[in-house]
C-alpha cells in the first residue's frame, strides 16, 4: 500500500484514464478521455444551483470578490458559465460541437459585461470566464441558469448540467444549493429542496445556503439573527440532514457590495445618514418612498443605485454603522458589511468540507465520466467497453478513499442508521484533514501503544456491530468500512513517519 493515500486514489484513476485513452485512440471519444484526465489536475468544480433569482450569480460574485457574473436577467444568465483561474483575462464560448469562440467583454462600473450577441444560445454549451483572481485558484465556480425558471429551456440546461448519475455525468464535483425562505411551512421548503434535480447528489458534496437572508424580516436590522435561527432549525431537521451537510444563511448582495464598495457610494451613505431619523424611517418602508424626489437631497438616481447595491436592509445597516461610528470610511463599511453577510461561514464550509476532499471528489466525478464513456463504447466495441467498465469497477473497489466516501454517503444520507454514539464516532474517524490521534478520538499526546490499542479496539467493535443479526446489507457494508478504516490507521501507526513530520 502506498504511504500516501491521496496520491494513490488519483493515480489509480489516472491509470484507468490511460487504459481508456488506449482504447478510444483515434475515435470521437478521445477528446472526452483527455478532458477527464485534465480535470483530475484542475481545480475543484463547485456548481451554484437553485431557482432563478435565488441570488446565485450575486453569491458567486461575493465568493470571487468581484462583479463578474451578470446578475440581471439578461441573455448571459441563461447559459451555464464557468469562472476559473487564468493568468490572463478571457471569456470564451464553448459550443456543443466542441468549438471555442472568443467573446468580447468590458467592465462597466466594475461589473463585467460580455457580448454574446450574434451567437446562437442553443448552440452554446457553456461560457468560460478565465480570471486571475486568487479566489479561483483552488475552486472553479459554475453559475447555473436556475431550476423552475420562467423558460422551460433554462431548466433543462440546468438539469442536464447538474445530473450526477451514470447516464449523465456531471461537470461539478460539489454543489452549493441556494434557496430563499419564501415558504411558510417546512414541508414546502423541503419540497423545493428536493426539486433541485441533482440526481445522485449526496450530503458528502452538498451544502445549502439560505440565500438573500437580509430580506427575512422585511429589512429589519435583526434580519441575519433571524436567518441564523431558521438555518439552525433546518440543519437539525432529519430530512435536510440527508440532503446536505450544513445550511448557512448568506446575504450575497451585502457581501458582494461590501467587497466592491466605492468611495462615492460611502459618501452617499454618509449624506443619507444625516437625514433626520423619522424621515429616513419613512423612506425605508418601501422602494417608492425611498426614491421619492422630495425625500432627500441625494438625487433619485443615486438613491436607486444604493437600493440596487444594498437593498433596504443594507442601507439601514450602513446608516446604523455610520451613526455609531461617525467617521466610518468606505473601508470600515466594507468590513462591517462582509462580516454581517454570513459569507465567511460559507467560505469556512468550502474550506473545511470540500477542499480537504477535493482529490476524492474529483476522482469520483472522473470515474462517473469514464463509466459513461465505457457505455458509449458498448455499441461499437463491446469487448473493450466491458474491459474498461471492469477496470473502473476494480479501481472503485480497491481505493479505500472511495469506500470512505461511500460510507459518508450512506451515513449522512440516512441510508444506514447509526445510533448517536456510532454517528459521533463516524464523524471523528472520517473528519477530513485531521491527524491519526484525532481520528482515533485520542489525546494528541497519547503514546503509540495506546493509539494502536484504540485502533484495534475500533476494528473489533465495528466487526461486532456489523455481524449483529439485525444489520442489513448497507449496515454491514458501513460497519466493514469503519473496521477497515481503523485497520488502516493501525497500519499507519506501524509505519515509521517520514522525516520532518
Ligand atoms: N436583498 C438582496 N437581494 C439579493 C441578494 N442576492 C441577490 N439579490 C437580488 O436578487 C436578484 C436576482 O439575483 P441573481 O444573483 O441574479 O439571482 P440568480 O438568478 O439566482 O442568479 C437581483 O436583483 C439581486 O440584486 C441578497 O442577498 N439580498
Ligand atoms: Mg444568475
Amino acid at each position: 500500500m502506498s504511504a500516501n493515500p491521496v496520491l494513490a486514489v488519483v493515480d489509480r484513476v489516472r491509470m484507468v484514464c490511460s487504459l481508456a485513452a488506449d482504447i478510444v485512440i483515434g475515435t470521437a471519444l478521445a477528446p472526452q478521455v483527455d478532458a477527464v484526465r485534465a480535470r483530475l489536475d484542475g481545480a475543484l468544480r463547485i456548481a451554484i444551483a437553485g431557482r432563478v433569482k435565488a441570488g446565485k450569480s450575486t453569491l458567486l460574485n461575493a465568493l470571487v470578490g468581484e462583479r463578474l457574473a451578470p446578475t440581471n436577467a439578461g441573455e448571459c444568465t441563461k447559459v451555464v458559465t464557468w469562472y476559473q483561474y487564468g493568468t490572463a483575462y478571457d471569456v470564451t464560448a464553448v459550443g456543443y460541437d466542441g468549438r471555442s469562440t472568443s467573446i468580447a467583454f468590458r467592465r462597466v462600473d466594475g461589473a463585467l459585461n460580455f457580448d454574446i450577441e450574434g451567437l446562437r444560445l442553443e448552440a452554446i454549451e457553456r461560457l468560460v470566464v478565465s480570471w486571475p483572481s486568487s479566489a479561483l485558484r483552488d475552486i472553479t465556480l459554475i453559475d447555473t441558469p436556475g431550476l423552475a425558471s420562467l423558460s422551460a429551456e433554462n431548466s433543462l440546461r440546468t438539469t442536464e448540467f447538474l445530473a450526477l448519475d451514470d447516464t449523465h455525468p456531471s461537470d461539478a464535483d460539489a454543489v452549493i444549493y441556494l434557496m430563499r425562505h419564501l415558504h411558510r411551512r417546512d414541508a414546502e421548503f423541503l419540497g423545493s429542496f428536493m426539486d433541485r434535480s441533482v440526481a445522485g447528489a449526496s450530503p458528502v458534496n452538498a451544502v445549502a445556503v439560505l440565500s438573500r437572508a437580509d430580506e427575512i424580516g422585511a429589512g429589519r436590522l435583526d434580519a441575519m439573527a433571524s436567518a441564523r435561527r431558521i438555518s439552525e432549525r433546518y440543519e437539525t431537521n432529519d430530512v435536510v440532514r440527508t440532503l446536505c451537510t450544513a445550511v448557512a444563511p448568506v446575504a450575497g448582495l451585502i457581501a458582494e457590495t461590501g467587497l466592491t464598495l466605492r468611495e462615492d457610494e460611502a459618501w452617499a451613505l454618509r449624506r443619507l445618514a444625516a437625514t433626520p431619523a423619522p424621515v429616513l424611517e419613512r423612506m425605508l418602508r418601501a422602494a417608492d418612498a425611498f426614491c421619492d424626489p422630495g425625500a432627500s437631497e441625494l438625487t433619485v438616481e443615486l438613491r436607486r443605485q444604493l437600493l440596487d447595491r444594498l437593498g433596504v436592509f443594507g442601507v439601514r445597516f450602513c446608516v446604523a454603522e455610520i451613526r455609531s461610528h461617525e467617521s466610518a470610511t468606505a473601508n470600515d463599511l466594507s468590513k462591517a458589511l462582509v462580516a454581517e453577510s454570513g459569507l465567511d461561514a460559507l467560505r469556512g464550509l468550502i474550506a473545511d468540507l470540500f477542499l480537504p476532499r477535493a482529490h476524492i471528489l474529483k476522482a469520483r466525478t472522473a470515474l462517473v465520466s469514464l463509466r459513461s464513456i465505457a457505455r458509449d463504447l458498448e455499441s461499437s466495441d463491446p469487448a473493450r467497453a466491458y474491459q474498461l467498465a471492469a477496470e473502473i469497477e476494480r479501481c472503485e473497489a480497491s481505493a479505500p478513499d472511495f469506500a470512505e466516501l461511500r460510507l459518508s454517503h450512506l451515513v449522512m444520507s440516512g441510508i444506514v442508521a447509526f445510533n448517536e454514539g456510532q454517528r459521533r464516532e463516524f464523524s471523528v474517524l472520517t473528519s477530513p484533514g485531521t491527524g491519526v490521534e484525532e481520528r482515533l478520538g485520542d489525546d494528541p499526546a497519547a503514546d503509540q501503544a495506546t493509539l494502536r490499542a484504540s485502533a484495534l479496539a475500533g476494528v473489533e467493535r465495528w466487526r461486532t456491530y456489523g455481524s449483529a443479526p439485525m444489520a442489513d446489507i448497507a449496515m454491514r457494508e458501513a460497519c466493514e468500512t469503519m473496521a477497515h478504516t481503523y485497520e488502516s490507521l493501525f497500519v499507519q501507526l506501524h509505519e515509521p513517519r517520514p522525516a520532518g513530520i
